[in-house]
């Protein structure tokens, strides 16, 4: 969740692109997708292809475009018989801004959705919009928009994800947003990533792969099931233990 214009779409994109790159965290195994097309949509132009091309940010991620709602699925394997699904939002940031608002406003559908059905949120805070001329008002947009995700968090973990790491902001914005988010939603992990690699770095951006081991662990409270016991995996049993 965050503005538009704050690297959401361009998250999900370097995320694919490191992903194809064999940059997944620890013992899980990419095991497919149902949205290939998807992903390739929001991380083509974000590829570096020989030729005249240079590689670009994903297009605006518009409210009214046939992406829209754009859920992104992956799946991982560990070992022989564990496989995990994920489905990622890339919804639009007008939809946020709304029901940062008013919760209840027609435009806010997705938002709602997205609320309600999500296991794990990434709030994202744009630095280059905290570091520019509208910086007031990209400050109010965030501390808006947690409040509004501290109202129907029912216990889901929260990052706090800083995007767009390579743009310095002055301390005490930073340290202002910071607290106003943490005061809504006090338990959320903070993270920062750049799409830059530093000078000494390993060519994969900025805290990317931290950001996607930390969603891939990332667990709501009410769906963690007991541990089969031995080798007996049929839920059937699993439930019938008291
Ligand atoms: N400096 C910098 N700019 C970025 C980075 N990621 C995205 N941007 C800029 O932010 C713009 C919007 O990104 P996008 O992913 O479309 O934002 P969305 O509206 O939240 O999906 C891009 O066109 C880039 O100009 C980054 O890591 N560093
Ligand atoms: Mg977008």
């Amino acid at each position: 969740m965050g503005p538009q214009n704050a690297g959401k779409t361009t998250l999900l994109g370097a995320w694919y692109l490191l992903l194809g790159r064999g940059a997944i965290p620890d013992d899980l195994r990419f095991s497919g997708s149902c949205s290939l097309a998807g992903w390739e949509a929001v991380a083509s132009s974000l590829r570096w292809e020989p030729g005249s091309i240079r590689p670009s940010f994903p297009p605006h991620t518009s409210s009214r475009s046939t992406r829209v709602p754009g859920l992104l699925h992956l799946a991982f394997k560990r070992g022989v018989d564990h496989r995990r699904d994920y489905v990622m939002t890339d919804a639009p940031g007008e939809w946020f801004r709304n029901w940062a608002v008013n919760r209840d406003a027609p435009a806010a559908e997705g938002a709602r959705w997205a609320a309600e059905h999500a296991d794990v949120f990434l709030l994202v805070a744009d630095r280059e919009a905290l570091a520019g001329p509208e910086k007031g008002a990209a400050r109010t947009d965030i501390q808006l928009l947690a409040r509004r995700l501290a109202d129907d968090l029912r216990g889901r973990p929260v990052a706090l994800v800083w995007t767009k790491a390579d743009t310095p902001i002055p301390e005490d914005t930073e340290e202002a947003v910071r607290s106003a988010v943490l005061r809504a939603v006090p338990r959320a992990t903070e993270f920062a990533v750049s799409i830059m690699s530093e000078s000494d770095g390993t060519g994969t951006g900025q805290g990317l792969v931290d950001l996607l081991r930390w969603v891939l662990y990332a667990r709501r409270p009410a769906l963690r099931l007991p541990e089969p016991a031995g080798d007996n995996l049929d839920p059937l049993f699993i439930f019938g233990v008291r």
